[in-house]
């Protein structure tokens, strides 16, 4: 799938279509992660990240604090920051004030949370260059040499890498280890193996807002596609699967049913599930080998004061 020349118009409507239409028409039914930030999307997402059982959020903040000043040492002043997934943008202010990049150039797939989030950056940072680029990081991004300023260092934060296979993240550090080029650097946020325990409650929050997060995506198929899912039909489910290591989400349909969108129709059996999403969980060593297969040089791993949460400085050898 080829990027959006017009992300917000119909050619973005075009491939969330027939994304769709793909995912539903196979066995076992999946939908892609990326289209849970819709707006609302968005703002669950965001809920998500305050609540007390994910712990993601508040371990890679902590230790961005903590380790701030190693962090700028490793990826060195003045050069282009380019962050991948960047949503509202609350890490990369401590990175932009350690890092003080000539240019920073965030990416993401949300273009209201992208556009709002530039534009608050640009008024607390006015002698910053920043050039918002909407789209999906799964996508080689034409970031031209020429516009990039100094190194170019990647900021991948949140274990959005998370949501790849560790086929895809091989190949995707791959991409990226050609952008930033021979000198350039990369700063990833790695979600770590844990008791499953506190795995499960992180993604199966009290207060049903991951629920909601899950549930949404059919709703945003029925707003934007024409679809007639009937999302209290359908109950989230997520679990940690040891043996891959991952987070799978899913939403399963609690009867046997009907379920259209545009010209095609899907039947459900009771029981039968839509996988949404994988959250892989590395081990540190994991990580770092998959990282050095891929081309970079492991150089450092911070790591939260309780051990939940891993950032890697990579650079390109
Ligand atoms: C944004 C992909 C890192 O996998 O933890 C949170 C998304 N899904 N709760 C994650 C998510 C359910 C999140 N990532």
């Amino acid at each position: 799938m080829a990027r959006d020349p017009r992300p917000g118009g119909a050619a973005r409507l075009n491939s969330f279509r027939e994304d769709v239409i793909a995912g539903l028409s196979q066995p076992r039914k999946a939908l892609p992660p990326k289209y849970f930030y819709d707006a609302r999307g968005s703002r669950l997402f965001e809920a998500i990240c305050r609540l007390k059982e994910y712990y993601p959020t508040r371990a890679e903040l902590a230790l961005t604090r903590a380790h701030l000043g190693a962090i700028s040492r490793f990826s060195r002043k003045g050069g282009t920051l380019i962050e991948y997934g960047s949503g509202d943008s609350v890490k990369s202010r401590l990175l932009i004030e350690a890092l003080h990049p000539s240019s920073y150039i965030p990416v993401d797939i949300s273009e209201d949370v992208l556009r709002s989030a530039a534009s608050k950056l640009q008024r607390l940072y006015p002698w910053l260059d920043i050039r918002p680029v909407h789209g999906d990081f799964s996508q080689p991004l034409e970031i031209s040499v020429a516009r990039a300023k100094g190194r170019r260092v990647v900021y991948f934060p949140g274990s959005t890498i998370g949501n790849l296979t560790p086929e895809e993240a091989h190949a995707f550090l791959r991409m990226t280890r050609g952008q930033v080029g021979p000198r350039g650097a990369m700063l990833v946020g790695v979600d770590l193996k844990k008791d499953a325990n506190v795995l499960h409650a992180a993604y199966n929050d009290a207060r049903g807002v991951t629920a909601a997060f899950n549930l949404n995506l059919l709703a945003r198929i029925n707003r934007e596609l024409g679809g007639d899912f009937k999302p209290r039909r359908f109950r989230h489910y997520a679990f940690y699967n040891a043996s891959p290591g991952r987070i799978e989400m899913h939403l399963v349909s609690l009867t046997p049913q009907t379920v259209n969108v545009g010209n095609h129709r899907f039947t459900f059996e009771a029981g039968e599930s839509i996988h949404t999403e994988n959250s892989y969980k590395y081990s540190v060593g994991g990580f770092r080998a998959l990282a050095e297969r891929a081309g970079f040089k492991a150089k450092k791993t911070w790591l939260d004061p309780k051990g939940l949460f891993s950032l890697h400085g990579l650079a390109a050898v």
